[in-house]
Formats: structure tokens, C-alpha cells, sequence
């Protein structure tokens, strides 16, 4: 059985394929696949339709994709399912713009990983990371918004925590586990 990770984020793949590497699993990147984003503020229908566009027809190896957000709830979930647009164009300078003065800074990932292939339609799995919103980026590590990101229980952001202590508590750790334990009991 051979697993492919269709994505243009090498940051990502790594993070990935070190949880699923705990169950045995050998994750293989695919940059070759276009994965197809539809506009919507829910991250599960663009990866059931990123999935679609994937696995038409016959396929013969099992595709994964993953779409997340970073949701602030004071900004009302922003940036939420536009994390990738808004950290290109206003980036963490314009969210802790955004956040200056604002006490409540408590925010969230969302990672959505779904899987297709030749036995399944399609299935989705879901990962949550609880924190907050920091006031300057500090660390050097990971990628996207670890900088700004804290989580729950500590007092370093992903980027100074690094990718060992990032891949026992993230979303994305969470959502390839979810994928890990189902793939080890079903296929
Ligand atoms: P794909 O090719 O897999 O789509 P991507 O980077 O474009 O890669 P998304 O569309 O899921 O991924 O974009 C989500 C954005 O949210 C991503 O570009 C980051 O800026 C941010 N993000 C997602 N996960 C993150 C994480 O673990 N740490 C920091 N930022 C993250």
C-alpha cells in the first residue's frame, strides 16, 4: 500500500510523515497532483473536493490531502480557511496589527486530512490545537504562523518549541494520528 501526501508544503510532509512513521506507515510526498482549493470557509468541503479532483476513476495508490487555519476568535475566526492568503499578503506583521490591544488573544489551529483510495470514497480526520495569539513573533523553527502561534500550557510559541514538542500536541499531529490509527485498523 503506498500513501501519498498531494501538497506544496514541504513543512507540512515533514511533520506528517514523522507522526505516521509511529504506526509504521511510510508517507510519500506527490507534488505532482494539483490539489484544487475551492473558496469556502469550511475545510472540510475544499478537501473532500481537492479529494474528488485526485481520485476519479481507477486509482491504484492512496491519496492524503490537508487544508488548516489558524481561527483567532476575537478577529471572528480570521484567517480561518484563508490562513495561506492572508500569511502571503499581510502576513504576521499584519495579524499582530490586527491584534494590537486586544486582550483576549486566544486562538486555534483546525488541520482537515482526508484520505481516498482505491477501497475508500472518501474520509475525513480531524485535529485541534488550543492557544494564543503571541505579542511579537519569536522562534525560528517550523513554518507559517508558528511564530505568533502559543498553545495551551506552555509559554513558548510552536517556532521555539520545535518540531518534536509541535508534533505531540498540534492540529496536523493530531489529524495524521486520527489517519494512522484508522489506516492500521482498516486497510
Ligand atoms: P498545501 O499545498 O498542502 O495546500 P499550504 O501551505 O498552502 O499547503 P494550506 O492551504 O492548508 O497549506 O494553508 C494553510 C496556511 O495556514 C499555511 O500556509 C500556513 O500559513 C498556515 N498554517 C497551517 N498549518 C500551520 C502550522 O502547523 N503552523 C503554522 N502555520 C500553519
Amino acid at each position: 500500500m503506498r500513501i501519498f501526501f498531494v501538497t506544496s508544503n514541504e513543512a507540512k510532509f515533514r511533520e506528517a510523515s514523522l507522526v505516521l512513521k509511529e504506526f509504521g506507515i511510510n508517507l510519500s510526498i506527490d507534488t505532482n497532483h494539483r490539489k484544487v482549493e475551492i473558496q469556502s470557509d469550511n475545510l472540510e468541503d475544499i478537501v473532500s473536493n481537492a479529494l474528488r479532483g485526485i481520485c476519479n476513476g481507477e486509482v491504484s495508490d492512496y491519496f492524503v490531502v490537508e487544508d488548516d487555519g489558524l481561527f483567532i476568535n476575537k478577529l471572528n475566526g480570521f484567517p480561518g480557511p484563508y490562513s495561506s492568503y492572508v500569511y502571503k499578503t499581510i502576513g504576521l506583521a499584519g495579524i499582530l496589527k490586527l491584534m494590537s490591544g486586544v486582550d483576549d488573544r486566544t486562538a486555534y489551529f483546525k488541520s482537515v486530512v482526508g484520505l481516498c483510495g482505491p477501497k475508500v470514497d472518501i474520509k475525513l480526520f480531524t485535529g485541534v490545537v488550543y492557544g494564543r495569539i503571541a505579542v511579537e513573533p519569536r522562534g525560528t523553527e517550523g513554518f507559517g504562523f508558528d511564530p505568533i502561534f502559543i498553545p495551551d500550557g506552555y509559554d513558548m510559541t510552536f517556532a521555539e518549541l520545535g518540531i518534536d514538542v509541535k508534533n505531540r500536541l498540534s492540529h496536523r499531529a493530531r489529524a495524521f494520528r486520527a489517519l494512522g490509527n484508522w489506516l492500521l485498523s482498516n486497510l
